[in-house]
């Protein structure tokens, strides 16, 4: 049986509990990765040891903003860009700790970064947190309180794409070794990091019918094409609203440029670093093509019928487009 958020733990009985939990090896990537899942979602041992953690001692400030994602749908763009955004009177373009360091550095993850997110408390200083979990499984003090929370999310045919090679490179697969229809069968049983993928939109999307003003839903793909807009909706989301002055003197251009995929990824950080600790992945992981419509060259005539069925069935009473 899954344990309810309700119980405490200490984390040897977090570590415990979370072995007893079902269980998914993936096949594909020759069960060098086991799923385990908790309260309706799926996720890696790690990150769910640290989730629930979380789970049971987070408390949500009423002025704290979390930046909320299904894996690979924007979060490495939406953290730069949030904190390009917060930090743009304190750095010049030159000197902005963006150029150094990377994205996930620079904004804490719920689930994981712990200490960061109780220093920043400590010290008053607003930055935003990031997370994964699913709307239901948030801790009972966000849930509970007001605080603003931006939904970035991608069409979930590309997030196949990119949670397949993410997870074929932690594994150390070569392409050849790594099955993308193990991966694509997977996911579209809801067997995925933080999945199923079309629960997790739901789950954001049904909390912000009755609480609106709370919600800011980027899609990747509008990001894309119109970045200034949605940089400008982000930042006035986040209560740090460009002036026309700014706009004018170009500061909005320059936080685009300095957080555009073709900057981020040619930077030493991010194509040399590792993040220590937790994880320990390789930053160059988190920059790969970040193309639309790269699943044309992975899906068969087959795939594209069984997604857009499933798309249909799960997520057309949303509204958002996700094809
Ligand atoms: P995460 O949830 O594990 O942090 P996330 O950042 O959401 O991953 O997704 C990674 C995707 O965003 C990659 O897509 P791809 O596999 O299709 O290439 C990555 O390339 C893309 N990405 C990373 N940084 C940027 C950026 N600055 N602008 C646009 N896309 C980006």
């Amino acid at each position: 049986m899954e344990a309810t958020k309700t119980q405490f733990m200490s984390t040897n009985e977090i570590k415990e509990m979370v072995k007893t939990l079902p269980q998914q090896t993936c096949s594909w990537v020759k069960d060098k990765i086991t799923m385990y899942k908790y309260q309706g979602f799926w996720s890696l041992q790690k990150f769910l040891e640290g989730a629930i953690f979380t789970q049971q001692s987070f408390k949500a400030q009423p002025s704290d903003v979390f930046l909320c994602s299904y894996p690979k749908s924007g979060t490495t763009w939406l953290k730069a860009l949030a904190f390009a955004i917060i930090t743009r009177k304190k750095f010049d373009e030159s000197a902005n700790p963006l150029l150094t360091t990377f994205p996930h550095k620079c904004i804490p993850f719920l689930e994981s970064d712990f200490e960061q997110i109780e220093e920043n408390q400590k010290n008053s200083c607003f930055t935003p947190i990031a997370t994964h979990f699913p709307y239901p499984a948030l801790p009972e003090s966000i849930l509970a309180s007001n605080c603003k929370i931006v939904y970035i999310y991608r069409n979930m045919k590309d997030v196949i794409v990119s949670y397949y090679h993410f997870l074929r490179e932690i594994a150390k697969l070569p392409i050849q070794d790594a099955p993308f229809e193990g991966a694509f069968d997977d996911f579209t049983h809801g067997i995925s990091w933080y999945g199923p993928y079309w629960d997790h939109i739901l789950g954001y999307w049904k909390a912000s019918l009755s609480r609106p003003e709370r919600f800011l839903f980027l899609k990747y793909e509008d990001m894309k094409k119109d970045p200034k807009s949605n940089v400008k909706r982000l930042a006035e989301f986040i209560g740090r609203p460009f002036t026309i002055e700014e706009e004018n003197e170009g500061v909005i251009d320059n936080i685009i440029k300095l957080c555009s995929f073709e900057n981020l990824s040619n930077l030493e950080v991010n194509k040399s670093g590792r993040s220590e600790g937790f994880v320990g992945i390789e930053n160059r992981l988190y920059f790969r093509k970040a193309k639309d419509g790269d699943w044309e060259n992975y899906f068969s005539d087959e795939m594209i019928e069984k997604i857009d069925k499933l798309i249909d069935e799960k997520l057309s009473v949303t509204g958002l487009v996700l094809k």
